[in-house]
């Protein structure tokens, strides 16, 4: 007898509030039912008093966030009849893309920026056989060409102008709905096409909607089936917080950046393809968007890995590192409940983070006498 029972995919799981049926074939690796991490040691070290959860989404099949959308993107290319899949992509969507194509016995044709995603995610879409295609130009130019391309060439795009990637991403709000019992007071997220802060609010409004929750505003995401296209009741939900990289925050500067430019490289992104999305769901959630440099970005990263023990990608630590600064400044008060998004693992970006170490490293003689003297000298 099975202690209790497999668990198989967000698909599987969350299947009544999929667009799937029985006769569906579901290509899934597994993804979703990620870890939600209580922070132990970062809030004392701000001198706050907050609860911190970290969503650690780097723990998805092919590390990041963007499995939960891609299970339900492949399955409903293959439903269709689709042999062949095609995204521009800054390193972690042509991964997704590779593996579950993979999976599925299709052929995902993946464009990337020449130069500019980090090597973990490269040499997934290799491994997993994606046909790479490295443009001499940035992800915006490359998604403008998958549009064009895609009237052209019989191939499904699963970038998220999918709408199936969002349904399948906003499955991570339900997770953390049913793990908390209640929603955070605020989900921060790292913004870069905005898809995935638009996927959030979805499955919060969805979540809210079914479980009766009385909630303010309309819901202008679930063409009038849910409670929320009522407007007028209260509830359970996030606000929503959105960090870019100062670099690339066009949704700071309320128009679209040309020459985006961050060391986070998942969120290199001047032209967001969910602009006007991203735009209602501040307004619905009552949230907001901000920015933070490339060296704050990088100091949360280290410091949860070093406080707390968690890797996570560079855009990834964008999150915390907005979530910080608000928490620092008052706009988030103390005694507030805190979701931060980790979307991706520190594993895919391993140059970013060996340039930025300051771990001592020595090179000695293999000899008792020179190892004892390394731990004697390091001691803390
Ligand atoms: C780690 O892979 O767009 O705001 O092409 O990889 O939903 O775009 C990646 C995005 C945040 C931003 N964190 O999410 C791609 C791609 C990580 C990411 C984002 C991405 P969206």
């Amino acid at each position: 007898m099975p202690f209790r029972s497999r668990y198989t995919g967000l698909i599987e799981a969350y299947r009544d509030r999929l667009p799937v049926n029985d006769d569906t074939r579901i290509i899934s690796l597994g993804e979703g039912n990620t870890p939600l991490i209580k922070l132990s040691n970062i809030p004392a070290h701000l001198g706050k008093k907050v609860d911190i959860y970290v969503k650690y989404e780097g723990l998805n099949p092919t590390g990041s966030f963007k499995d939960r959308g891609m299970t339900m993107a492949v399955t409903k290319a293959v439903e269709e009849g689709s042999e062949a899949i095609i995204c521009a992509s800054t390193g972690n969507t042509s991964a997704a893309a590779a593996a579950y194509a993979a999976r599925a016995g299709i052929t995902a044709f993946v464009l990337i920026p020449d130069g500019k995603i980090a090597l973990g995610k490269l040499a997934q879409a290799m491994m997993h056989g994606a046909v790479v295609i490295q443009i001499k130009g940035n992800f915006d130019d490359g998604m403008r060409l998958v549009k064009e391309v895609a009237d052209h060439a019989p191939v499904t795009i699963v970038n998220s102008i999918n709408p199936y990637r969002l349904q399948g991403q906003k499955t991570a709000a339900f997770e953390i709905m049913e793990e908390l019992g209640r929603a955070p007071d605020y989900h921060c997220l790292p913004v870069g096409n905005a898809g995935n802060i638009t996927a959030h609010w979805i499955g919060y409004c969805e979540y809210s909607s079914a479980s009766g929750d009385h909630v303010t505003g309309a819901c202008t995401f679930c063409d009038g089936h849910c409670r929320y296209a009522d407007g007028a009741i209260v509830g359970n939900r996030p606000r929503m917080l959105g960090y870019q990289a100062a670099g690339s925050a066009p949704f700071m500067r309320g128009e679209m950046v040309d020459n985006p430019d961050t060391v986070a490289t998942a969120i290199r992104i001047g032209h967001p393809q969910s602009w006007d999305m991203a735009w209602k769901v501040k307004e619905e959630s009552g949230g907001w968007f901000d920015e933070c440099t490339d060296e704050v970005i990088l100091a949360a990263q280290k410091l949860l890995a070093e406080k707390e023990g968690i890797f996570c990608e560079p855009a990834s630590a964008t999150s915390l590192a907005g979530a910080m600064m608000d928490i620092q400044s008052g706009k988030i008060p103390e005694g507030s409940s805190i979701v931060c998004t980790l979307t991706g693992h520190g594993l895919k970006d391993p140059d970013a983070a060996i340039k930025q170490s300051t771990s001592p490293m020595v090179t000695i003689d293999a000899d008792l006498e020179s190892v004892k003297r390394a731990i004697l000298d390091n001691m803390s």
